[in-house]
């Protein structure tokens, strides 16, 4: 009976808690699971993606990319391109030369001056690097001329296309922790240590909506309106004005719908300072639409991190010591969020745990490939991954339980707050709880010992546990609302949306707090000039940052009012906000998975998770984010990879090469939520966006290493591609 209500489990569709209410007028609470009533347009083909805006005239931008990793440009002639009909204009880097660069982000040291190249100056870093520009009036006449560019590439040798060519003494940023009393001796006297590497696949982000921008060039007065599918507007402004040297009041930026983004649309590029650039050279409006292809080559990859931990712990299974190398791979150019996952993966440790002496290293290096930087998770899941599978192999390795080893030593509710020396801020939580709350939920102790009784030869069955932490961004952000004579509000904020449902959520923060009619309240983001400055929709800062700068300015609209009744003239309040630090969401996720013992296919059966994002504003969006997180956990986990040649070539230059999950690939889902507010931020929000990307990985590497319990299996990477487990089970199998 008990096998049957399992099966029949595995077989039901995913399951979610929330009951969604369908009626977007009324006031609406925090904590309501109200339809995000931006969909109905995004549905139905009327978003406003930035290929759809009308510009008026304009030029088309076409790059002419390099086909060699690594090597001297030694011919480069445009003469016969440039008669060519249609041909408007056609820019080398010799035109560019003056062009600023990008900065980034100092999290970690920068030991190097690393380059932004805006067109290929005599070398070239990697295939795919812009080395011409063309305008012309139209994609066909460009890409026409594109051919007739003469380009000559001398190889060099020495191309670094994977981790392991570079050499680690070239890092180009870096950064060690050592903290309490580590040290190797104690290591080695202790009882019990474990150690292990986990090689991340390199994953393409892979918006729907390629990168794009439209810009339109006004001749009245010599500015643009730049129309970008970013994640961050404001930042894209001030750094457009920096690079290209041209007062910010020159440009606006408006991002109307974003199709996606996911980390890879958060800094701006070198095609898209040329189509800004370019527009004021000739004062035409310029418009570049990437290509899935030139996405693949060009726009920031993420993940791709090597890291290697040895846990130290005692008989009891009591953590003692964590030593860990992180190893990021840079590309040719840094973009602005470069070193945040080399960072994360690195300042994150030991996660949820308790472990006194650490010793961690960091450390990036560039690589002749595309540009690498966040991608939904940025750093969080290396960090995790490394520390769950640790968690795993320290519990088989003295025959505990692995949910028992994770309770023994998850940080206790009573020693939160808890401040790392690795700058991490632990805030808020009951982990051990959650961890309970799993257990029970999934039925855990029946659910193992039935999963280990399977008798079926053909179908490998296993379960594995993770546990999560997450931070999310800390710093400002603004808002302004307003309140009209007529009850109606309208609010502005500094932060931007690709799609998360931003609007319904923060206008539902305003309707609870002045129990308003929700189709009352309007809310504008992602312009420049009628918006307050933001940092953007990025590190799942928006929802406890912005969505707080948001309550307060209306909190204080609201005692305005209260002070003047019947007022006949609109309360305004412009402020901006700044958190008490990062917020930091956690869970613990169950995965069953099935392996065919003839194939090696591995399928995802089922993930029971539960997530606490601290104040939940809308349940159904919550679960939204939980599963994108999770599909694109389970792309890493099965099937994503970029791949790179030795000599530099991109093999995964298509969707038909690079595989992203689709959705039968989606294992059955529980999802579940409990809410600790976060004391650092007046929402109470923590982030949930990355959830899944950081917990699903993991705890289906550690199912399959269950599944795989009866064979000798020691470097199981993902994605974890039917051939790889299949060879697994060629080896040995244990005695
Ligand atoms: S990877 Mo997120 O856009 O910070």
């Amino acid at each position: 009976m008990k096998f049957l209500n399992w099966f029949q489990k595995k077989k039901t569709a995913s399951t979610v808690a929330t009951p969604v209410s369908y009626n977007i007028t009324g006031p609406k609470r925090i904590g309501d699971a109200v339809l995000r009533d931006e969909d109905l347009k995004l549905i139905t083909g009327r978003g406003q993606y930035v290929d759809d805006i009308d510009i008026g005239p304009h030029l088309i931008l076409t790059f002419v990319r390099s086909s060699i990793a690594n090597g001297l440009i030694k011919e480069l002639d445009v003469s016969e391109a440039r008669v060519t009909e249609g041909v408007f204009h056609i820019f080398t880097a010799d035109d560019t030369a003056s062009l600023g660069k990008l900065a980034v982000n100092p999290v970690l040291e920068t030991m190097q001056d690393c380059p932004y190249p805006i067109l290929a100056k005599d070398m070239v870093h990697t295939v795919g690097e812009p080395v011409a520009a063309i305008l012309s009036t139209s994609s066909a006449a460009g890409l026409d001329a594109s051919e007739l560019v003469h380009l000559e590439i001398t190889p060099l040798e020495g191309t670094k296309s994977q981790l392991a060519m570079a050499s680690l003494e070239e890092s180009v940023i870096s950064q060690t922790w050592n903290v309490g009393n580590y040290s190797d001796e104690r290591l080695e006297e202790a009882n019990y240590t474990v150690s292990t590497k986990v090689e991340h696949p390199r994953l393409a982000p892979s918006p729907m909506e390629n990168r794009a921008i439209a810009v339109k060039f006004h001749e009245e007065n010599e500015s643009v309106t730049v129309y970008l599918s970013t994640q961050t507007p404001h930042r894209a402004k001030s750094e457009l004005a920096r690079i290209i040297n041209i007062p910010a009041d020159k440009i606006s930026v408006i991002t109307h719908d974003v199709g996606g983004a996911f980390g890879m649309k958060a800094s701006l590029y070198p095609e898209e300072v040329m189509a800004v650039w370019a527009a004021f050279q000739t004062k035409q409006s310029v418009k570049w639409i990437s290509t899935r292809n030139e996405d693949l080559l060009s726009a920031t990859h993420g993940r791709g991190l090597q890291t290697e931990g040895t846990l130290t712990f005692d008989a009891t299974g009591k953590f003692i010591a964590l030593k860990a190398k992180v190893t990021a791979p840079l590309g040719h150019w840094l973009p602005n969020s470069a070193a945040i996952p080399a960072w994360n993966a690195a300042r994150m440790l030991p996660g949820p745990y308790d472990i006194p002496d650490l010793h961690i290293e960091t450390r990036g290096v560039s690589l002749n490939t595309a540009p690498v930087g966040i991608y939904r998770g940025a750093g969080r899941p290396e960090a995790i991954t490394l520390m769950e599978k640790l968690v795993d192999l320290a519990a088989r390795k003295i025959d505990m339980d692995p949910v028992e080893i994770r309770r023994l030593n998850l940080i206790s509710e009573a020693a939160l707050p808890k401040k790392s020396e690795t700058g991490a801020n632990l805030d808020s939580g009951n982990y051990v709880a959650l961890l309970d709350n799993l257990i029970e939920k999934t039925d855990y102790v029946n659910l193992k010992s039935r999963i280990e009784n399977e008798t079926d030869p053909n179908s490998l069955k296993g379960i594995g546990v993770s546990f999560y932490v997450e931070p999310c961004g800390k710093g400002w952000e603004s808002a302004r609302v307003t309140l009209h004579p007529n009850g109606s509000i309208s609010a502005k904020s500094g932060s931007s949306s690709q799609g998360h449902g931003r609007s319904t959520a923060f206008r539902q923060i305003l309707s609870d707090l002045f129990e308003a009619d929700i189709s009352k309240i309007s809310l504008e983001f992602g312009n420049t000039e009628t918006c307050p400055e933001g940092i953007g929709a990025l590190a799942s800062r928006s929802t406890s940052i912005g969505g707080s700068a948001l309550l307060k300015a209306g909190q204080e609209v609201l005692k305005k009012a209260k002070e003047k009744p019947n007022h006949t003239e609109d309360i305004t309040v412009d402020l901006v906000y700044e958190n008490d630090g990062e917020a930091w969401g956690y869970g613990a996720y169950l995965t069953e998975v099935s392996i065919d013992r003839l194939t090696g296919q591995l399928s995802v059966d089922q993930i029971t998770c539960i997530d606490d994002a601290g104040k939940i504003i809308n349940p159904m969006m919550v679960e939204g984010q939980i599963m994108g997180g999770i599909a694109q956990g389970v792309g890493e986990a099965l099937m994503e990879q970029v791949l790179y040649s030795d000599d530099g070539q991109l093999i995964t230059g298509s969707l038909m090469d690079y595989a992203l999950p689709r959705a039968s690939d989606m294992p059955a889902l529980s999802i579940s939520k409990t809410e600790t507010p976060s004391p650092n931020n007046l929402l109470g929000a923590k982030g949930v966006g990355e959830a899944g990307t950081i917990a699903a990985p993991v705890s289906i590497l550690n199912a399959t290493y269950h599944a795989l319990r009866d064979f000798d299996v020691q470097n199981l990477q993902m994605p974890l591609t039917s051939e790889k487990i299949w060879r697994a089970m060629q080896r040995k199998t244990k005695d």
